[in-house]
């Protein structure tokens, strides 16, 4: 984490933030990242691009998001992996995932919120309240999307503190719902060109679905690399890699990104692994793990196994699929958008049968040994999903652990006491 003695104390203040809240966040995940992180051994060096992105999370790339806002840009800060990047930068913004993975002024939160409210929830309520981020600080539009009944209320109550913009998402996935999709799409890109000033163009549209693709192909690359044994990335550093795309600045982070993965594809050729040969293979489902949420990787990898895959909005959901890149109209390109985005398998959905067939497959192509199924406490969509999951992918003989749980560390050691009898059971 940056240094709170350096000169972005001005800038914090500037925004509005809490300084000591604001202080004691970066010391707690400051402190959460070296301990998690720089106690792996044998990472590949291309990892040295996220610890220092880390390293400046509030620092450079605030200042970066400053400077553009100031010379009339806008940021637009999102939830949810529905919310189109490309549409937002070919209007001329930047677009900036928000974190919701600490627990975070709760007191407050349970003013407004329920006490049996996700943690995602209450995380995204709490640095809002607790004045803690400074990148909903730096957006000028917030798009909230209609997905899971907590987050559709809890929008209102975050559009009390900040311009926010709601996208209807349907809940099934038939022509009539993608048709009306598309049509909150078109939608979305009038309210972003009145914001900016600047019209979505077939280029500017084109440009920026090759810029986003190129990412989430860097992505799908190191993907790739980890389904070698041993795997050539911890679970951990791979997550980052994905938590860090939703907000890092785009061509560089999938230059950075191409470069792990040559790296990455190298190691796999000379059998260099995190973790030994043959050490137990895991892939986990679920609720999406928003920084600094990387208590369950942290647990199986100390464990003794290694994350190989992640089935969720923070693993492959965002990355393996990719927009058309064959459309020549503005027209043309929002059908493919529409499509590509409502073939997201969220548990918001119903039937959401394609995300067990996705684990599945995930599980084979990387050879995991066993699923975890990871829900947040209090999200009734994918908690329900769970006993649905774990009775197809045992079916098709792959050993499931079921884990509910938050943000907080008190369930730790309980936590790591199922996953080693797990490990040890494969
Ligand atoms: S596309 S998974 S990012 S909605 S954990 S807030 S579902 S009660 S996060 Fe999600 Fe978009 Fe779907 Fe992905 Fe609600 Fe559950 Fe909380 Fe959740």
């Amino acid at each position: 984490m940056s240094d709170t003695a350096t000169d972005y104390r001005q800038m914090w203040a500037d925004l509005g933030l809490d300084l000591p809240m604001h202080d004691a966040l970066l010391e707690a995940v400051g402190g959460m990242y070296g301990a998690t992180f720089m106690s792996q051994s044998n990472r590949p060096e291309g990892m040295g691009y996220l610890d220092f992105v880390m390293s400046e999370v509030h620092g450079l790339r605030i200042k970066e998001l400053d400077d553009f806002r100031k010379s009339g840009g806008k940021v637009v800060g999102t939830y949810c992996l529905y919310v189109p990047e490309e549409i937002i930068r070919a209007a001329g913004a930047w677009s900036v995932g928000l974190c919701a993975g600490a627990e975070w002024a709760y007191d407050e939160v349970e003013q407004v919120l329920p006490r049996n409210t996700c943690a995602l929830i209450k995380s995204m309520m709490g640095f809002k309240l607790g004045k803690v981020c400074p990148y909903l600080e730096e957006s000028d539009l917030l798009i909230g999307e209609t997905t899971c009944d907590g987050k559709k209320k809890a929008y209102e109550e975050l559009g009390k503190h900040q311009n926010l913009y709601v996208m209807e998402l349907p809940q099934m996935k038939r022509d009539k719902d993608l048709a009306f999709w598309r049509s909150e799409l078109v939608d979305l890109i009038g309210k972003l060109e009145e914001m900016t000033g600047k019209k979505v163009t077939a280029e500017s549209l084109a440009t920026s679905i090759k810029e986003v693709n190129d990412k989430r192909r860097a992505l799908q690359r190191i993907a790739a690399a980890r389904a070698a044994d041993p795997s050539p990335i911890s679970g951990l550093d791979s997550l980052l890699a994905v938590q860090v795309a939703f907000y890092d600045d785009v061509p560089r982070f999938t230059q950075s990104m191409n470069a792990l993965a040559d790296e990455l594809e190298k190691r796999v050729a000379d059998g260099i692994g995190v973790a030994p040969k043959g050490a137990p293979r895991i892939l986990i489902t679920g609720t999406p793990m928003a920084l600094p949420n990387w208590k369950l990787h942290e647990i199986v990898e100390k464990a003794g196994g290694v994350v190989v895959g992640e089935e969720m909005c923070t693993g492959s959901r965002y990355y393996e699929k990719l927009v058309s890149e064959d459309a020549a109209t503005l027209d043309a390109m929002l059908d493919d958008i529409a499509e590509k985005y409502l073939d997201i398998n969220c548990a918001c959905f119903t039937p959401n049968t394609g995300r067990i067939d996705d684990v599945i497959r995930m599980a084979k192509d990387l050879n995991a040994d066993g699923v975890i199924d990871y829900a947040l406490n209090f999200c009734g969509t994918y908690q329900i999903e769970s006993a649905g999951v774990a009775k197809a992918v045992q079916a098709a003989g792959v050993p499931v652990l079921r884990i509910e749980t938050d943000y907080s560390p008190e369930d730790v050691g309980q936590l790591s006491t199922r996953v080693e009898a797990f490990l040890e059971m494969l």
